[in-house]
């Protein structure tokens, strides 16, 4: 892989740590596979940037959330589910889903095809907070995400529905150009928040030796295709220098 060395603006930089929870490593209920080998690289990295300039996100959702497979009977954890799997009659609802199948069928109409997750982040569990290593307090601001029981988010700048969550507007107003994200994962929740901040005008660089992909068929391909083509940098963190 290329390498360029960056060098940060202690100005107009940001860093966005998203989802590093343990639930999204080995043992949680979202396990990615070497999830908590990046921790103390996102530490290392988080240190470079003040931190008024220190951003996360969290990923924490209610049981009975559209984006669950405990949502619905007869699913496998990670199912890809169609709008066309709707209107077939092929879902049927757990007793415990909060939503109703024929919101179900809309969401779906609206976002096309979803993934129904294992249960992850729960709220009122520690998985569904920051990591152990990380503390509130060492950012200027973290936004929890997911707690809509009728609309997923991958993105910390949007849901799934494309509503905003008001990130942007926070970085913007902090007097921020450039956002260096890191965190889990890669092929999902970095990437579609690289994309969104990069829609919102965002520069984007992601540092890839600190994220760790879910790794579904195809995935991390398919989220590198697209970072490339939206113009977010993908870089290491061996790349990071001092302002010149
Ligand atoms: C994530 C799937 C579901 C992530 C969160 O943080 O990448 N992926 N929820
Ligand atoms: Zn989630």
């Amino acid at each position: 892989m290329d390498s360029q060395l960056v060098f940060l603006n202690p100005e107009t930089d940001a860093i966005l740590d998203v989802d590093v929870q343990t639930t999204f490593m080995p043992g949680g209920g979202l396990p990615v596979t070497g999830g908590d080998e990046i921790v103390p690289t996102v530490i290392r990295n988080r240190k470079r940037f003040p931190r008024e300039h220190r951003f996360g996100t969290v990923d924490r959702h209610k049981k009975g959330s559209v984006s669950l497979h405990t949502s619905f009977r007869d699913l496998v954890p990670c199912a890809m589910v169609s709008y066309h799997d709707y209107t077939a009659g092929r879902l049927v609802l757990a007793d415990i889903a909060k939503f109703t199948l024929e919101q179900f069928g809309e969401y779906l109409q609206q976002v096309g095809s979803v993934v129904l997750w294992p249960e992850h982040g729960l709220e009122g569990t520690p998985e569904g907070e920051l990591h152990p290593s990380l503390s509130l307090a060492d950012y200027a601001y973290v936004l929890v995400k997911g707690l809509d029981v009728l609309c997923d988010s991958y993105s910390g700048f949007k849901d799934n529905l494309g509503r905003s969550t008001g990130l942007g507007d926070i970085l913007r107003t902090a007097g921020i150009k450039r956002i260096f994200m890191q965190g889990l994962a890669f092929d999902f929740c970095v990437g579609f928040s690289a994309l969104d901040a990069r829609a919102e005008g965002f520069e984007v660089v992601v540092l890839e030796d600190a994220t760790r992909s879910v790794n579904l068929p195809g995935s991390v391909k398919s989220m590198r295709t697209r970072l490339l083509a939206g113009g977010v940098h993908i870089a290491q963190s061996s790349d990071l220098r001092a302002a010149a």
